[in-house]
C-alpha cells in the first residue's frame, strides 16, 4: 500500500467540490469505482455560516466555520456514514478538506447551517465551544507574505485565527479529525496549512487515531494528509517546512503546465519535468491542474479553455510524478457564485446524460472521456517510468511508461506523422483520447505496434484533442 491509502491499482482523486454526500456515494458506484479512479475529495464536512449575496449562497461560505458539527449543505452525519460505506465498499476513498485554521469572519447575520449561533465580536462559538482566549490576541491581518508569524498567527481575509499552541485548541480539533477517521475517511486536504504553525500541525497529527478496519482499511494504517501550501515561490513560507509532516499541494503543476499547453514554453522542456523545474519532491507532492481557488482567482488552465486543459491533465496523468488530483466543478460565471440551487436554497444534485455528461449546472470534468481513460491509462502504467522519450526540438513529443503505456503530444499546430518507438508489446491499441474501445471496436484512432514496438503515428494539428494515448489493459487494447 502506499501513502494515500487508494487500492493498490488505484491512482486518482477526483475533487466533486460542493457535491452532497449521498450524491457522491451514487458517483461512486456508478462511476469513480467502475472507471477506476482511486479517491474523492469532498468540500468541508463542518458546519459553516450562512451567508447570502446576491440572492444566492456563495461557496466560499462553506470555509467559515462555525461548528465541528457534520451538517452542511452537502447533508449531515447520517448522509456522510452512508458515503464513506458505500464508496469504501467499491474501493473508493474519501477524504475530508479539513478548516481549521480559523472560523468565521465578522459577519452580520450568525447563523450556520447545522442552526448554531455564534458571537462574532466576543470571539464566542458556543457549539464547539471556542471563546477569546482560543484566538491569537490581539488580532491582526495578514499583509506582509514576506513574514511568517504574520502569514501564522494573524487573521486570513479577516478569517477569526485559532491558537493552536493551546492544547485545548488541538484537543478540539484532534476530536473532529478523529471523529471523521471513526466514520470512514482515509486522509485529510488541510485548508491553509500555510497559516499554521508546522509543530502545532505535528502536534495534532501525531494524536489522530489510525484508520477505521471497518471500512476496509488493514490496521495501523495512517490517515493520508495533503497540506495546502499555495507557492509559486518568493514567499517566507515554503512547501518544505512541511514536508515532514505530510504531503503538499504542488500549484507549480498548474501554472507550470499553463504554459506548456498554451503554447508559451516548448514541450521538450518537459523530458525534466518535476523536481528539476523546482517542484516540491515527487513523493511529497499532490499534483493538480486547477483546484476551486485558482479557477477563480489565478490564470489557469480549467474547463473554461478546454483543449489545453486537457492536454495539460493527460501530460500530468501520464508523467509519475506526485499523487494527482483531478477537478469537478459546476459552471459559473461570476467567482463567488455557489453551487446549483433550488428555491429552498438546497444543492442540485447533478443529473446524468446518456453519454456520461452531467446536467443541471454540473460540469464534472472527471466525466469527460479524455479524463476519465487518462486516469485509467495511470493506473495501467503504475510502477512504471518514463522511457523511449522522443521530441522534435519544439513542440511535439512523445514517451511511455515502461511497456505499458505510451502517449504523443503535438501542440505545433502542424501534423504529427512519425515512427516512433511505443516500447508496447506488438498488437492493435485504441486511442483513449479520440475514442474508447467498443466491444472489438475502437471509436477513435487505431494505432499497430510492430513486434519491435514501433507504430506509425499521424496526429493532426488540427483535431479536437492535441494527444494521442495507448497502454495495456481492456480499455486500451483491442
Ligand atoms: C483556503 N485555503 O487556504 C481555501 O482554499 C480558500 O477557498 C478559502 O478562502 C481560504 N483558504 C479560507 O479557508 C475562501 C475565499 C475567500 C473567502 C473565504 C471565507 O477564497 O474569498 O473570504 O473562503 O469565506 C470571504 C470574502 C472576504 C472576507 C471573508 C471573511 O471573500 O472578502 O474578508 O470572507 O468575511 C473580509
Ligand atoms: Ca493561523
Amino acid at each position: 500500500h502506499d501513502r494515500t491509502n487508494m487500492l493498490p491499482d488505484r491512482t486518482t482523486i477526483v475533487h466533486l467540490f460542493e457535491w452532497k454526500w449521498r450524491d457522491i456515494a451514487d458517483e461512486c458506484e456508478r462511476f469513480l469505482a467502475p472507471k477506476g479512479y482511486g479517491g474523492v475529495q469532498i468540500s468541508p464536512p463542518s458546519e459553516n455560516l450562512i451567508i447570502h449575496k446576491d440572492g444566492g449562497r456563495p461557496w466560499y461560505e462553506r470555509y467559515q466555520v462555525m461548528s465541528y458539527k457534520l451538517k452542511t449543505r452537502s447533508g449531515d452525519e447520517e448522509d456522510f456514514l452512508n458515503m464513506t460505506k458505500r464508496c469504501n465498499q467499491v474501493g473508493v476513498r474519501v477524504y475530508a478538506d479539513v478548516v481549521v485554521n480559523h472560523m468565521t469572519g465578522d459577519h452580520p447575520t450568525n447563523v450556520g447551517t447545522g442552526g448554531s449561533t455564534a458571537d462574532f465580536k466576543n470571539y464566542d462559538y458556543p457549539a464547539v465551544p471556542y471563546s477569546r482566549e482560543h484566538f491569537h490576541n490581539p488580532a491582526c491581518q495578514i499583509n506582509d507574505y514576506n513574514n511568517a508569524a504574520e502569514v501564522r498567527s494573524c487573521n486570513l481575509v479577516g478569517l477569526k485565527d485559532l491558537d493552536h499552541s493551546k492544547s485545548y485548541v488541538r484537543m478540539k480539533i484532534v476530536e473532529f479529525f478523529n471523529k471523521l477517521i471513526s466514520l470512514g475517511v482515509a486522509g485529510f486536504r488541510v485548508d491553509a496549512a500555510k497559516h499554521m504553525w508546522p509543530n502545532d500541525l505535528g502536534e495534532i497529527y501525531k494524536k489522530l487515531n489510525d484508520l477505521n478496519t471497518n471500512f476496509g482499511f488493514a490496521p495501523n494504517t495512517r490517515p493520508y494528509i495533503y497540506q495546502e501550501v499555495i507557492y509559486y515561490g518568493f514567499e517566507a513560507i515554503t512547501p518544505s517546512d512541511y514536508t515532514s509532516l505530510g504531503d503538499v499541494t504542488e500549484f507549480k503543476v498548474g501554472s507550470e503546465l499553463k504554459s506548456v499547453f498554451r503554447g508559451r514554453n516548448a514541450l521538450k522542456w518537459l523530458v525534466s519535468w518535476g523536481e528539476q523545474w523546482a517542484l516540491s519532491p515527487s513523493d511529497k507532492a499532490l499534483a493538480f491542474i486547477d483546484n476551486h481557488d485558482t479557477q477563480r482567482d489565478h490564470d489557469v488552465l480549467t474547463y473554461k479553455e478546454s483543449r489545453p486543459y486537457k492536454a495539460a491533465i493527460a501530460f500530468m496523468l501520464a508523467h509519475p510524478y506526485g499523487v494527482t488530483r483531478v477537478m469537478s466543478s459546476f459552471f459559473f460565471d461570476n467567482k463567488e457564485q455557489g453551487p446549483p440551487m433550488d428555491s429552498n436554497e438546497n444543492i442540485v444534485s447533478p443529473s446524468i446524460n446518456e453519454d456520461d455528461t452531467c446536467g443541471n449546472g454540473w460540469a464534472c470534468e472527471h466525466r469527460w472521456r479524455q479524463i476519465y481513460q487518462m486516469a485509467a491509462f495511470r493506473n495501467a502504467v503504475r510502477g512504471t517510468d518514463v522511457d523511449q522519450w522522443w521530441d522534435n526540438g519544439h513542440n511535439q513529443i512523445a514517451f511511455s511508461r515502461g511497456d505499458k503505456g505510451f502517449i504523443v503530444f503535438n501542440v505545433e499546430g502542424q501534423d504529427l506523422e512519425q515512427k516512433l518507438q511505443t516500447g508496447l508489446p506488438a498488437g492493435d491499441y485504441c486511442d483513449v483520447i479520440s475514442g474508447k474501445v467498443n466491444g472489438d471496436k475502437c471509436t477513435g484512432l487505431k494505432v499497430t505496434v510492430d513486434d519491435k514496438g514501433f507504430a506509425n503515428i499521424h496526429l493532426p494539428g488540427h483535431v479536437e484533442d492535441m494527444h494521442l494515448a495507448i497502454h495495456v489493459g481492456k480499455e486500451s487494447s483491442l
